[in-house]
């Protein structure tokens, strides 16, 4: 969507809001920006005067350090009646199955047809799946900083709505490290400390606040990484089983550092035989590997879940660079 269609969207969903109420909001499975644009919208909402509640399929409590962290009501959002809401916010949600356990719920799961849903996303192929689709085809860091475009002007940006909304996008960005970090990420990140934002303590938490035990178990994941070059590519990569709690940031950052590579690949074993995989990539847009494997991203960033076990996974991969050609970028 284009800013024009953006500034037709943004009007509709402020009227939608203006002129509706019994507000249910649905985040994508958990990350920094799910919760907190999440918990901003929640308190955007109430401070309007109107009944909402916060839905989450999944545990948040790696999330506690966020303000108003307890409004979220963990519940499979597949079992919600609908019907008691007059309007659903969807908010960093890729796609529909974002929302919900995959592994519990294999089959496409859809809203009851009468629901009306705002689809509030960043990621730029998301199915406009809404009544209302707020989605820019430009690059925007995080869910938090679309919710800033929209909301700016219609409410007092406190102190716990700027720490959720900073959070949303130091996560997203990797703490404006990553490609979508644009001149406007960094305007509203300066506007959101203006108003108080604690990035301070967010980066404390999202970066430096990890337990012991589990950075020891990163530590001994992170032995198996293995290096591989096919046909052009450098690639580093590694597999984790079921049980292995690592620490997801510092596994991204070290396997990132390597040189040599060109990109890495994170293969996560799923039950007997799934497997998600996330690709991240340092100059080679690896988002074509995921599209073809029936998944998507962005060119340095995409994933994909597949009903093969790791070992095989890696195998399609593997074969995927033998007989196609990917695009570089530069930064
Ligand atoms: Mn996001």
């Amino acid at each position: 969507m284009n800013k024009k269609d953006l500034e037709i969207a943004k009007q509709k969903i402020l009227d939608r809001i203006k002129n509706s109420d019994n507000f249910a909001i649905l985040v994508s499975d958990p990350d920094e920006d799910a919760i907190g644009s999440g918990l901003a919208m929640e308190e955007i909402l109430v401070q309007l005067g109107k009944q909402v509640k916060l839905f989450s399929s999944f545990e948040v409590d790696q999330y506690k350090y966020l303000p108003h962290n307890s409004r979220f009501i963990i519940k499979d959002i597949t079992t919600i009646d609908y019907s008691d809401f007059k309007t659903l916010i969807v908010l960093d949600a890729g796609e529909i199955y974002r929302l919900y356990n995959q592994v519990k719920h294999p089959e496409q799961f859809v809203f009851p047809p009468d629901t009306f849903v705002i689809n509030i996303d960043h990621h730029p192929d998301n199915p406009l799946f809404g009544s209302i689709d707020y989605v820019p085809s430009s690059i925007a860091s995080s869910a938090g900083e679309l919710l800033y475009d929209i909301f700016k002007d219609e409410i007092d940006i406190t102190k716990t709505i700027a720490t959720n909304l900073l959070a949303a996008i130091i996560g997203d960005t990797g703490c404006f490290r990553y490609s979508n970090t644009s001149p406007h990420t960094l305007n509203v990140a300066s506007k959101l400390i203006s108003y108080k934002a604690q990035h301070r303590m967010i980066i404390n938490k999202v970066y430096y606040d990890h337990n012991f035990t589990i950075v020891k178990k990163t530590i001994n994941v992170l032995q198996n990484i293995e290096i591989k070059t096919i046909s052009k590519y450098t690639f580093a990569y590694v597999v984790l089983d079921n049980e292995k709690e690592t620490v997801e940031q510092m596994r991204h950052e070290i396997l990132r550092s390597i040189k040599e590579i060109n990109f890495y690949i994170v293969l996560k074993r799923k039950g007997e035989k799934r497997t998600k995989i996330s690709f991240r990539s340092k100059d080679t847009a690896i988002s074509k590997i995921a599209e073809l494997l029936g998944g998507g991203g962005h060119p340095e960033s995409a994933g994909v879940i597949v009903d093969f076990p790791p070992d095989v996974a890696l195998e399609k991969i593997e074969e995927l660079l033998r007989t196609h050609k990917l695009k570089k970028f530069t930064y």
